[in-house]
């Protein structure tokens, strides 16, 4: 299987890049962001419990994303690969997310780290939030969301190159130019795993 960990601050295209990536190597995907805005649109309990987090620009608890996780994992048992886009983003999760796919005979194949600054991603998510609705699309919340970021999912970057899975692509240009060192490497991945 091809397991690519798409990662990077708030804004840095994950979910734009995860799309391209899907549609070249048929890919499934999965992203935590998305699954949580599903649960508060649909009203579910989960959903009003994330919704809290998000809102304040605050991760949700590692227990309850692992737990949605591995059940949206075991619903892609056919896969030929899959695309983690916002997962892991604790040290707790990427070690979850290794023993998941250890135990289901596979594991992480490259990690994308998106390198963008942070003026770029504050500009990017205020125009997001002009016209997604999202209640984290706002400069007090995007603050957060980047403080947390520094201090909680940034040293994730450290593990993966322990794991000599770390691979680091510049996230600023044209949406195609970033897609085209993305590519290259996975086509790379492919032909020497
Ligand atoms: P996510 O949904 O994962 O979203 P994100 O980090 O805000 O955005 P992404 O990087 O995907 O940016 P995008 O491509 O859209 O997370 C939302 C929240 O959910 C988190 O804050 C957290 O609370 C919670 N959550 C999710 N997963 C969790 C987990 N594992 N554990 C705990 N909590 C979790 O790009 C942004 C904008 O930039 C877009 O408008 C796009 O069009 C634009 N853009 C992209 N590439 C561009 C480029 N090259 N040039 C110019 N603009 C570009």
């Amino acid at each position: 299987m091809l397991n690519v960990v798409i990662f990077g601050a708030p804004g840095s295209g994950k979910g734009t890049q995860s799309e391209l990536i899907i549609k070249e190597f048929g890919l499934d995907h999965i992203s935590t962001g998305d699954v949580l805005r599903a649960e508060i649109k649909a009203g579910s309990e989960l959903g009003k419990i994330a919704n809290d987090y998000i809102t304040k620009g605050q991760l949700v608890p590692d227990e309850l994303i692992i737990n949605i996780l591995a059940k949206v994992l075991d619903s892609k048992k056919d896969s030929k690969g899959v695309i983690f886009d916002g997962f892991p983003r604790t040290i707790p999760q990427a070690e979850a997310l290794k023993k998941m796919l250890n135990e289901r005979g596979t594991d992480v194949t490259v990690m994308i780290n998106l390198h963008v600054d942070e003026d770029e991603l504050i500009n990017r998510l205020l125009e997001r939030g002009k016209k997604s609705g999202r209640s984290d699309d706002n400069l007090e919340t995007i603050k957060s969301r980047l403080d947390v970021y520094h201090s909680q999912t940034a040293p994730l970057a450290e593990y993966y190159i322990k794991e000599g899975k770390h691979h680091a692509v510049k996230g600023v240009g044209t949406i195609e130019e970033i897609f085209g060192f993305i590519k290259e490497k996975i086509e790379s991945l492919r032909v020497n795993p």
